[in-house]
Order: C-alpha cells, then structure tokens, then sequence
C-alpha cells in the first residue's frame, strides 16, 4: 500500500465536477419556491409608488372583503406588537411596514395573505392609502443642502440627513505629502447604483405551530444564523424554538445578506394565522426594493514626485445610503472597509474622510460581490493610478510596477492599517502585460490612431481583504467574527460535514468535500456537505465578502485535522504499537519502522465505533471553530483592450486577460468559474448596467429592458491566466478568498480602457455605465460625462 494520488481522489488541485450541479442540471435544485407546505398560505407586498410621503391614512376595508383573503397587515398593526421597525446591521432602523410616512419608491406598506398570490396581489390593489408628497432627496448634495427636509424625522436625535462622518488616516503626514508634491492629481467621480439581481428573488415560508412553539422559515439567506439571531432578539423568540433553514440559493451576491420586510412579515402572518405563509419577490420588487450596492461619490487627489513616486492620497467619499441605512458590514468600519485603497501600493501617507447620508432612495450599501465597500475602493484606487499616470507622462505599467508593495515587503502595514502578508503584485502584472501583447498594443495603437480608429488599454489590479474576522477587530452587531465546521465519519468511512457557511453557486458542496479528501485522504466522493440549516449545522457567520474559504475552509482542514489526530490514536490501537511510532501518509497510518504494516483512515473509522482502545471515548466526529489570524489578501490583474467607435459611442472589447492569484487553488475549475463570473458581472456594471433615478425619486431602469443581464452573446471572451500563485501564510491550507476579486477588480479595467482609448482629448471620467451616448458624448465634446442622479426621466 502507498499513499493515495490526491488528484484521483478529488483533493486539493482536483478540477472535480460540482456534485451540486447533478441536481441543478436535473432541475431537482430545492429552492424556497418549490417547497410546499400543507394548508401554506400566500403573502404579497402593496409598494409605495412615491418616493418620499406623508401617510394620511390607509383603508384596508376593500381588502378585507375579498374571498380568500386572511390577513392584511399594516405598519400599524405591526407597531402593536413593536414590529413596525426592526434594526438594521448597521445600528439604524428600517420601516417593516411604514406608518409615518414612506421613504423610498418601493417602501413596503402593507401585506396581504390570501390562499394564493393572484388573490393577494388583486387584494394589494384594493388598498386606498393616502398620501401627502414631501420634497425629494435623490443625491447626497441635496441631503446636506440648507433647508434639506430630514428624511428620518423618525429618529429622535436626527438633526439633517447625515448618516456619519469618518475619518482614518494620517491628516498632519498626508498634508506634508502635498506640501512636498511636485504635482497633484485629481479626480473626481461617482460610482453608482448597482444591483447583484440573482436570478432567484428573495423569499421566505414562515411556519409556526402553535402545538410545539417551534417557528420553522425556509428562506434565501446566505447568514442563516445571523437570521435566527435577530429573529430571537426582535421577535423576542426564543432561539432553540427557531429554526432558520436557507435551502437550494438561486445567487446571492450580497442580495441576500440583508433582513428584508417581507421575512418579518411572513413571520408574523403565521404566528398570527398559525399557518404556513410563503412570500416570494417578484423581479420588479427585487429591482427596486432591495440591497442595492455603490452609490459612493469620489473625490481624490494624489501627491507625486516627479519621477513618479506617489507620495499621499486624499480621498472623500460621499455615499448615499438611501433611507435606511442597512450596510452589511462589520461594526467598526462606518463604510465598509472603503480603507482597503491603495493596499498593494506602497504609499507613505494617505488620509480618508467619509460621509453618509440618507436619501429618498431604496437602502443601499448591501456589498454586491465585495468584501464590504471593497468594490469601490478598488475603483477609485485604479481610476486615479491610471489619472495620475496620465497626468505625469507615465507608462500605465510601469508607473504601478514602480509603486507596487514589493514581494521582499512583506508583512506590509498600509497607510490604513491594514497588515498584509504575502503577495507577488509585479510578477501579475508582467504576466498580465505578456498575455495581452502590451508593447506590440501600444505600437498598433499609436498606428491606428493616425487613421482616426481609438484603441484604448486599461489595466486594473485589486487587493481584497478577505475572510473577516479575526474576531479581535470584526464583529457584526457585536457577534464576534468567526467560523466553524462539523464533521462525522461513519463508520463506513463515509462522512458528512456541515459549515456555518452557506453556498449559493459557489460550490461549497465540492469543494469543501475537497479539503476533507485533502486532510484525510477520505475521497472526496465519500463526503457530504451539507449547509444552512441552523438546527443541524455549527454556528458560524454565513458567505459573504468571500470569507467562506479564509474562515469556513479553514474550519474544515482543522476538523479533519482533530479527526486525524483520534484516528492516530486508533491506528496506534490496531497496529499495536505506540503513537509516536505511527506515521501519516495520505489515506493511511503505517509503522514507521515496518511501512507494509498500515490501516487505512477507513480501518480507523470502523475501529471507532467496534474497537476502540480501553477508556476512549467511542465514535469518529468533532467540531472546529476557526478564528482566522489575520484577513487573506488575494491580489488580482485584469486588462482589457477595447475599440471606441466615435461615431456611435460603441465600444468593443478587443482582449481581456486576468491574472488571478488567490493562494493555493483547492479545485481550479471552480476558481476559474468564479472569476468568469465576476468578470461578467464587471463588464456588465462598466457598460451596461443603468438604474438610477430621476428628480421625483422615481427610480428609473428597475427593468431588464434598462438593467441589462450580458448574456454569452455580449460577453467578450476571458483569458485566465493562473501560473502566480502566493500561498496564504497563515490559511491551514494555504488558500485566500476569490469569489468577488473579478467583479471588484474588474470594472476599473474597462473603464480604464474607454478613457484610454479617449486619450488626448483631456477626458478624465465617464461614469459607469459606459453606455454609447456617454461615451459619444466624450467624444465628441471632449468633456466627462456624469451619470449622478438625478437624471431626466426619460435619458
Ligand atoms: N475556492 C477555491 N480555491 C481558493 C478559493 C476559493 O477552490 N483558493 C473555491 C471555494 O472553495 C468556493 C469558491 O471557490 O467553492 C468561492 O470561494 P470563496 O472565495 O471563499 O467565496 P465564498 O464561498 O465565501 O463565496 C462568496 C462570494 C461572494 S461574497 C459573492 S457576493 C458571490 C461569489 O462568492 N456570490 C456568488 N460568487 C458567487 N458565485 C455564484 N455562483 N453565486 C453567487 O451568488
Ligand atoms: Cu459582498 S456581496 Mo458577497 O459579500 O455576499
């Protein structure tokens, strides 16, 4: 017997199929909607059409009258039971049900729960409320005008509009910086609203039983317990009576971090009705009502030397958070962790203030495909590296190259705190500028500018703190940030293992089996994952900012680890020798001295439950809760070639190239999946993705026909490049988070290569999206283009 080939067992480095794909492909996923319960009621939500109002009153009577309607809930039949605001993740509260007035176009005001959703919808209808049209705040220079209404006059110390003001930083150094600057580069830009839109909406089946005190929700959650958490604390449940269970997600990416009005309300119609209800969002809901991200103003500069050293960074951001404000984020970091820019440079100085406002818009700031505020950070960062270098003359390439963090820097503390450990951001880049053909670009497009053809390049490169906790510096709400897996190995030497994670098409399912296979030598073919339902798996924090692999990962090779280490001890048992005679080959324990003489990890499992050593406890399982050490820090390099055309405004992407480098890759297929993905998701935010509003508040593109999913016919070809590869130094198996790097990273490329490709007419900013009337715009004016709200109703 020899150690087992990794690979064929589906280990780490194993490009293994997703098990998870046998049951989607089939159409046999088990999401909220396909699960049916006896005598399940109906619930649908009736949406404020304006954006910012006084309710006068609401007459529900009319609703009431239709057969087969049993409930209709108010905000102030919500505030009887002091469920007409709940608390939001970032210390505010948000209107379940309004009663006061409505804050956004989309508010929830009431519900109806009828014995099917065609009856509940025509029953919204005939609900007469009473509105009074207050002012409307679209942006945050209206929120902080003179004489602005204030939107939360709810909150009793809430003077004006502003949500916080930040600051972080060194002020007194970064001012030396400019002071000894031979030039400052500016720039200023808005990045706005964006919306993850998974194909699945959110949705929940309540169903509480009187008879057991037991409420059971079904529901699109990638936090299950954070849920069960707050269902505890709001609802004053108690939380062994509560069970949170997120089945089949159909996507997630951020959209379903956040608690939504509906999820209450569900909750309490079946409390009240003893019955299950089921909500599901329809699309224009989703569009216009939930977690939207972005929508942060930029204004930087930049300190340079002559030779192009970047001596300082100012930056302000302004965000509007619409009217609540419901950032998923940890507790400490007031927007997000926006202070991530300029990690993977070497910048000696840097100061950030930030403001939050409230607007009469839907509550944003829910991350899509970040960690956090990373998103932006990323894209303000690589604008104003490609401006400054502009600005000095410089090559694009070789002015990063020249302000890179060094691979012989490391641990690198940055302007902002951050402590970074490991990286090879040059040895991206060169790769990156090889596979694109850089210098031969830049000669064919000089060449094609003389003929009046714009060609454009735009390079982006991303650092991304991934994998919040530790628990000394995260928390959310005040619960520590961390994670845990559970594993049981029968006695068969099968296994299943549960996390405090929750996939939605990222594959945790495959993956995490992976790891197990690469810890024990279990196949991976021979492990279960199982994940989000709270009464059966381990208390962990759920999937976001792609902390899964950095914390919930890690988590699974620890407790194969402690598995590994009873295993030891009953292979010691069964070869009769002594545990320190015992050596660890992959799959097998054998005699140091006599390496014929093993048993298998198989043996093991048996031997736990039919022959285990006198005074060990039987059975073959354990529990790891893992506290990361630090952040992981994935670093990433995307360039993208583009051609503008200046008669239309169209642009076409020419070449995309990304080199990724996320540490160890536990299956490289699904990594390269997650980065086409984001990638995807990049190009469609940077061309476009349009969703705005107009001076009413209205919100203009909250349809597919404006917010344009790219389908494979749109979506330019990637090439994924994944030779760099920088080993986490304190993951237990080496690997860094990679789920967001590409949405985070990417926009700025395309960006990037649009400006480019405009070089020389003294346009420094169009705003995302780069729809052709913009970008023709630019072009023929030769001036930036803004895409802040508001806009014209009909633009
Ligand atoms: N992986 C790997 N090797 C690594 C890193 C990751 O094989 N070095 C694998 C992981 O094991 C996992 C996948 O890649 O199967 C993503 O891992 P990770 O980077 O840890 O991210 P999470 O699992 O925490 O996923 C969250 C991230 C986020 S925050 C958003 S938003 C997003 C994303 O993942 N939403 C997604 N990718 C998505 N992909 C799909 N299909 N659907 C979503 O909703
Ligand atoms: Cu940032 S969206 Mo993902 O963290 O769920």
């Amino acid at each position: 017997m020899s150690a087992l080939d990794e690979i064929k067992i589906g280990g780490l480095g194993a490009s293994r199929k997703r098990v998870e794909d046998n049951r989607f492909i089939r159409g046999k996923g088990n999401y909220t909607d396909d699960i049916a319960l006896p005598g399940m009621l109906h619930m649908e939500i009736l949406r404020s059409p304006l954006a910012h109002a006084r309710i006068k009153s609401i007459d529900t009577s009319k609703a009431w009258d239709i057969p087969g309607v049993h409930l209709v809930l108010t905000g102030e039949m919500m505030a009887t039971r002091n469920l007409a605001w709940m608390p939001t993740l970032s210390y505010d509260t948000q209107a379940v049900l309004a009663t006061d007035k409505v804050r956004f176009q989309g508010q929830e005001v009431a519900c109806v729960i009828a014995d099917d959703p065609y009856i509940a919808k025509d029953a919204c209808e005939a609900i007469d409320v009473d509105y009074e049209p207050l002012p409307v705040i679209v942006n945050p220079r209206q929120a902080v005008a003179e004489g602005a209404p204030v939107i939360r006059d709810d909150k009793e110390n809430q003077a004006g509009n502003v949500i916080y003001d930040w600051e972080v930083g060194d002020k007194a150094g970064t001012d030396r910086a400019f002071e000894q600057a031979d030039l400052v580069s500016k720039l200023q830009l808005h990045y706005p609203r964006s919306h993850p839109s998974p194909i699945e909406c959110c949705g929940s089946i309540a169903d509480f039983n009187r008879a057991t005190s037991k409420l059971t929700v079904y529901m699109t959650t990638q936090a299950p317990h954070i849920i069960r958490a707050a269902v505890a604390l709001v609802a004053e449940l108690p939380e062994h009576m509560i069970r949170i269970i997120s089945p089949d997600i159909g996507g997630g990416f951020g959209n379903k971090v956040p608690v939504y009005p509906g999820y209450v309300c569900s909750i309490l119609a079946s409390i009240l009705l003893e019955r299950p209800v089921k909500w599901i969002e329809d699309k224009s809901g989703n569009l216009i009502s939930t977690g939207f991200a972005r929508d942060v103003y930029l204004d930087g500069e930049m300190a340079l030397r002559r030779d192009g050293k970047i001596l300082g960074v100012r930056i302000h951001t302004d965000a509007d958070h619409g009217a609540f404000f419901s950032d998923a984020q940890p507790s400490k970091f007031k927007i997000g962790l926006m202070h991530s820019a300029f990690a993977a440079y070497d910048i000696p100085a840097a100061h950030l203030t930030a403001r939050g406002t409230y607007s009469n818009k839907a509550p944003g700031g829910v991350a899509y495909r970040c960690s956090f505020r990373v998103t932006e950070a990323m894209f303000f960062q690589e604008r104003m590296i490609q401006a400054a270098a502009d600005d000095l003359g410089m090559d694009q390439a070789a002015f990063r190259r020249m302000n890179f963090v060094r691979d012989e820097d490391f641990p690198h503390r940055t302007p902002f705190g951050f402590l970074l450990d490991s990286g090879q951001y040059a040895k991206c880049l060169d790769v990156g500028l090889k596979a694109v053909g850089y210098e031969e670009f830049r000669r064919e497009q000089a060449e094609a500018r003389k003929r009046g053809r714009l060609l454009g390049l735009g390079i982006s490169t991303m650092t991304e703190p991934l994998g919040a906790g530790n628990s000394r510096e995260y928390d959310i709400l005040g619960i520590k940030m961390f994670d845990s897996a559970d594993l049981k190995v029968h006695m068969t030497g099968k296994a299943i293992l549960r996390t405090g994670a929750k996939t939605q098409g990222q594959g945790h399912e495959t993956t995490w089996a992976q790891i197990v296979a690469h810890e024990l030598g279990i196949p991976a073919e021979d492990v279960v994952v199982e994940e989000g339902d709270t009464d059966t798996a381990p208390f962990g924090m759920g999937t976001y900012a792609s902390r899964s692999t950095p914390v919930a990962g890690a988590a699974v090779a620890m407790v194969s680890r402690k598995i590994r280490a009873k295993a030891r001890k009953l292979a010691a048992h069964l070869l009769e020798v002594s545990e320190e005679d015992v050596e660890w080959e992959l799959g097998r324990f054998y005699v140091r001295s006599a390496p014929d003489r093993g048993v298998t990890i198989q043996e093991c499992a048996m031997a736990a439950y039919s022959n285990m050593p006198d005074g060990m406890e039987p059975g073959l399982e354990n529990t790891a809760y893992y506290d990361p050490p630090n952040l992981t820090w994935p670093f990433a390099c995307y360039i993208v070639t583009v051609e503008v055309d200046p008669q239309t405004g169209v642009w076409d992407v020419l070449k995309m190239v990304a080199v990724d480098d996320c540490g160890v890759r536990i299956n490289p297929m699904i990594v390269e999946g997650q980065i086409m993905g984001g990638l995807t998701e990049a190009y469609a935010m940077a061309s476009m993705q349009f969703i705005t509003f107009d001076a009413d508040g209205n919100c203009v593109g909250s349809n597919y026909m404006d917010y344009l999913l790219p389908s494979a016919w749109e979506t330019p070809g990637f090439e994924l490049h994944s030779e760099v590869v920088t080993p986490c130094p304190h993951h237990p198996i080496g690997a860094k988070g990679i789920g967001e790097c590409a949405a985070v990273g990417g926009p700025a490329a395309f960006v990037n290569a649009v400006i480019d490709a405009l070089g020389g007419t003294g346009v420094r900013n169009i705003d995302m999206p780069l729809l052709p009337d913009r970008v023709w715009e630019a072009a023929t004016y030769h001036r930036d283009v803004s895409g802040a709200p508001p806009v014209r109703a009909d633009d």
